[in-house]
């Protein structure tokens, strides 16, 4: 199996419960490596861009006031099948079918305030890396 990166995100309902370290400690505990962290309290604007994808879902609005309600941990993660090992752990968007044990069964609120993101795909891991931090910023 290949050692990936892919781009992970603790969400202001998270960080406003001062979860960051539990949640980060549950990716480690995963097998994931933390290389790139910082946070961010996000633009309007950045989280349209970040959520460009979903502007014609009817949850967009709620979407960006959700990710601009606090701070943001963005993080790159890094190792073994990481893009799919991250969609595990965070567990199903909706925290209602996540499954025991994810981060989401354990810390989510809602589905909108459901405390964690993760790249789905190889493409949009690195798009979305790209989008938060400079090669520079990544220290493997
Ligand atoms: P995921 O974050 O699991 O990749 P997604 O890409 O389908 O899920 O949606 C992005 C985010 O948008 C999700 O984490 C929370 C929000 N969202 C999705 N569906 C929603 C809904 N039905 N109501 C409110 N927010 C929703
Ligand atoms: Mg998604």
């Amino acid at each position: 199996m290949a050692i990936e990166r892919t781009f992970s995100m603790i969400k202001p309902d998270a960080t406003k419960r001062n979860l960051t370290g539990a949640i980060t400690k549950m990716l480690e505990d995963a097998g994931l490596r933390v290389v790139a962290s910082k946070r961010v309290w996000m633009s309007k604007r950045e989280a349209e861009g970040f959520y460009a994808v979903h502007k014609e879902r009817p949850f967009f609005g709620e979407l960006v006031d959700t990710m601009t309600s606090g701070p943001t941990v963005v993080q790159v993660l890094e190792g073994e099948n990481a893009i799919l090992k991250n969609r595990e752990i965070m567990g199903a968007t909706n925290p209602a079918n996540a499954d025991e044990g994810t981060i989401r069964k354990v810390h989510a609120l809602s589905i909108g305030e459901n405390s964690v993101h993760g790249s789905d795909a190889p493409e949009t891991a690195a798009q979305e890396i790209k989008y938060w931090f400079s090669d520079t910023e990544i220290v493997g």
